[in-house]
């Protein structure tokens, strides 16, 4: 059984472009796309509830060829489950044999998907999401503090040879990975020259370019308004 079309709920520039820029990797524009307005509160709503009790974004519509419609949360699933579905694209190293290729990549998936991921959203939403009377400056220092110290040293040691998170070629996980340095970047982490030359590499892909064409809707602040909404 295959997938007849995939549907991805999505809000400009957060972890929903990783799977955006992977799926116009994939496929080119031949995907549906429907903005999750989420400093209006649409991922509350019960018909998105259904859909995604976590309300938020990305969340993966896919049509199968018997009419099925099967949903999938979570972005680093996504990219994994996406690049081993187009093996001829090249983007993912086979799961068999298994080999070093296969472990680095999905340690990257991991890494970028899990670990940052949930030391900037700690940083994110003390920063710009929570009520000013709910956020925590501790806890904004604490992250920024053991992100400097203990994740860009080892980013950077993958990163300075030239090539991607997982060598020479640039791999699915990059999709994951890029994101995830720009979202530090936007928080003043990530400033070694290292990362400024492989954002420079990924920004000049296409599907990359076609991901981030909405940028300019995208705010780090949510309306005050809003803000109560978010609960971390
Ligand atoms: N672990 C999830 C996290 C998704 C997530 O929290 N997305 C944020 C945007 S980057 C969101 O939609 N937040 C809305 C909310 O928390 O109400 C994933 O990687 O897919």
């Amino acid at each position: 059984m295959g997938v007849k079309r995939f549907k991805l709920y999505h809000y400009p520039a957060t972890r929903s472009a990783r799977v955006k820029w992977l799926l116009h990797e994939l496929l080119g524009d031949d995907f549906d796309v429907e903005v999750v307005p989420l400093y209006e509160g649409a991922q509350h709503e019960a018909k998105y509830l259904e859909l995604n009790p976590n309300h938020n974004v990305p969340t993966l519509e896919m049509l199968m060829d018997d009419g099925e419609r099967v949903v999938m949360l979570e972005s680093g699933a996504m990219v994994t489950m996406l690049a081993d579905a187009f093996p001829e694209k090249g983007l993912a190293p086979p799961p068999l044999p298994l080999g070093p290729a296969r472990a680095r990549y999905l340690q990257m998936v991991h890494f970028g998907g899990s670990w940052m991921d949930m030391m900037l959203w700690q940083i994110r939403v003390h920063t710009h999401l929570l009520p000013p009377a709910a956020r925590d400056e501790r806890t904004v220092e604490r992250y920024r503090k053991k992100f400097k110290a203990e994740v860009e040293p080892q980013l950077i040691e993958r990163l300075r040879p030239g090539g991607y998170i997982c060598g020479e070629a640039f791999t699915a996980a990059d999709c994951l990975m890029g994101q995830t340095v720009l979202w530090a970047k936007a928080y003043g982490l990530c400033q070694n020259e290292v990362f400024s030359g492989y954002v420079s590499r990924f920004t000049k892909r296409p599907a990359f370019t076609a991901a981030y064409a909405d940028l300019g809707d995208f705010t780090l602040e949510a309306p005050p308004e809003r803000q109560a909404r978010f609960n971390g």
